[in-house]
């Protein structure tokens, strides 16, 4: 943008009242900040809701955040740098500022101020001074760590993760031809001999090339990018076929939108990747997976899964899960295949807060391609969809039990009540396990979309934030839209109506999109009191789940079993 010289007259037309407004204390106003400004030397203007500075040919941004309770300087600087040389940058030398990578933006660094403490014009004017000669610095160890050849490569420290009892590998037989990719296991685990039910599981780690060549937009690399399940196949018992029940599932974004004006990210696609792990990191029973290490399977016992007297087992879950990293923060993404033949999708934010700030809420959405494909080999390709819900009046509940189960016969988006428990079924009405009886017919097989939300996260404060408006968006398998936050752009048309041409599911496959999200509102224990780096704490895990339960698939509790 043009940087224009300053003059009065514009901050008059900006800011008609100012002339006569008192300063506020515990804020920056627009007259301090000008005079700051002013006094520097600088070449300035106001953009919408920002300041566009040049001081001596180096560029940035201030921002007045919170009617000037808060200030935010950004800058942007010369040349690339990994994420594990700006992490040693914030952990070395970065006490007040950090630095930061946005794909567009490239790499950035910044400064908050808190004004409500009291902010000077002086007090401004050095803290923009102090800024810049740490702008300054930033380059030149970005430049130094370029020309030592350490920016390309995370560090390989081995994690300190507590004591941990004897590690055992999981009962996993894995495919010796597919680096890990591909395996089976049987449950329940303690009796292999006499197993009952059993998972085939076939996951890959693809990098951003890789996902491009599918039609995903993410910008050149390696990164690995898309944590799949290509497949994933279930049987009831050992003479039950492979029956698949996904085709393509993963995380399609995580997107942080603070409630500050305009600071989000889109961390998936813009700024970090999947990162490598320690076998020191999983549990018990449990294992790194493939040469890349990007994976851990992880055997879990999880809690009982039906009592009655004597008549009760536990269950247990085989879990597949990884670690995106983005910069100062970074998810947990697990995919739960359980014993009953239940898989559960996980996502959690952990890692170093953006801002060391108690006041900077903000909204960690997870964003899911969910590819469905129920049925056994040569019968899946027929699938059909419906909104299974509880009704809300007595008089629409009746006496009978009733339950609304609405056709979803065109690509559609819907939402979650929570007065009517609303789930996403997907049918194969030609395979059936439970036969007809004299009061009904045969039931065909279905899994259920079940979500447990810690509330619904609805963003509408850009045009690009359509895709959380509805909480589950069915389209087509073979629908051309790849990602999660393009979906607008297939739903929509630009002026926001309804896309007439939205395609007819033709009871073939489908993708189920479906966003969990968690809402952080920062606190002492995220590590936030003495700034937050590395040497001072980090946000634990909070989790956001929802569940494919399976449905009519069995003829019996599944892996029934009394105590001797
Ligand atoms: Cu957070």
């Amino acid at each position: 943008m043009r940087l224009l010289p300053c003059f009065g007259v514009v901050f008059l037309l900006a800011f008609p009242l100012l002339a006569q407004a008192q300063p506020e204390s515990g804020t920056a106003s627009p007259q301090l900040i000008t005079n700051a400004l002013r006094g520097l030397n600088s070449k300035f203007n106001l953009v919408n809701d920002h300041y566009a500075v040049d001081i001596n040919d180096r560029a940035f941004t201030l921002y007045r955040l919170e009617q000037g309770q808060r200030l935010l300087l950004r800058a942007s600087v010369k040349g690339q740098a990994s994420l594990a040389t700006l992490n040693h940058y914030n952990e070395r030398f970065a006490v007040t500022t950090r630095a930061v990578r946005h794909e567009r933006a490239g790499v950035m660094l910044e400064v908050g101020v808190d004004a409500s403490i009291g902010l000077s014009e002086a007090g401004l004017k050095k803290t923009i001074s102090n800024f810049l000669r740490q702008v300054d610095s930033f380059e030149n160890y970005l430049a130094k760590a370029a020309a030592d050849g350490d920016n390309k490569k995370e560090p390989k420290i081995e994690p300190k993760v507590g004591t941990r009892p004897i590690r055992q590998q999981p009962p996993l037989q894995i495919n010796p031809n597919s680096d890990d990719r591909e395996f089976v296991v049987t449950f329940p685990t303690n009796d292999p001999q006499n197993w009952e039910t059993a998972w085939k599981v076939i996951w890959d780690m693809e990098s951003a090339s890789k996902a491009n060549e599918q039609g995903f937009k993410f910008g050149k690399g390696n990164a690995a990018k898309l944590f799949k399940i290509k497949q994933a196949y279930f049987k009831t018992n050992p003479k039950s076929p492979w029956v698949q029940v996904l085709d393509d599932a993963h995380p399609s974004e995580f997107y942080v939108p603070y409630y500050f004006k305009g600071t989000r990210f889109y961390d998936l696609k813009s700024v970090g990747g999947y990162t490598t792990l320690s076998a020191k990191e999983g549990g018990a029973i449990s294992q790194t997976l493939g040469k890349s290490r990007l994976v851990m399977a992880e055997l879990r016992d999880t809690g009982v899964a039906y009592k009655h007297g004597s008549i009760t087992r536990r269950s247990e879950e085989l879990t597949l899960w990884a670690n995106f990293g983005a910069a100062n923060y970074t998810y947990m993404v697990e995919y739960g295949f359980r014993d009953d033949g239940g898989i559960v999708f996980r996502h959690s934010p952990t890692g170093y807060n953006y801002y060391a700030h108690f006041d900077a809420s903000h909204m960690h959405g997870s964003f899911w391609r969910v590819g469905m494909k129920l049925g056994p080999e040569g019968n899946n390709t027929k699938n059909t969809v419906h909104v299974v819900s509880l009704p809300r009046s007595p008089k629409e509940q009746g006496d009978g039990g009733r339950i609304l189960i609405e056709d979803v016969t065109k690509e559609s988006f819907h939402d979650w009540s929570p007065e009517a428990f609303t789930r996403i079924r997907v049918t194969n009405s030609d395979y059936s396990v439970v036969p007809a009886a004299k009061d009904r017919p045969a039931l065909p097989i279905s899994y259920d979309l079940i979500t447990y939300p810690q509330g619904i996260a609805r963003h509408r404060r850009f045009k690009d934030e359509n895709f959380s408006l509805h909480d589950f968006w069915i389209t087509r398998h073979d629908c051309p839209e790849k990602m999660y936050v393009n979906l607008g752009n297939h739903f929509f048309t630009p002026n926001g109506q309804p896309n007439p041409r939205l395609a007819d599911l033709n009871q073939e496959n489908v993708v189920l999109w479906h966003s969990s999200a968690g809402l952080h509102v920062p606190r002492a224990e995220d590590g936030i009191v003495a700034g937050n780096s590395t040497a001072n704490g980090q946000a634990t895990v909070y989790w956001t789940v929802f569940e494919l339960r399976p449905r009519n698939m069995f003829l019996r509790t599944p892996i029934y079993r009394s105590l001797p």
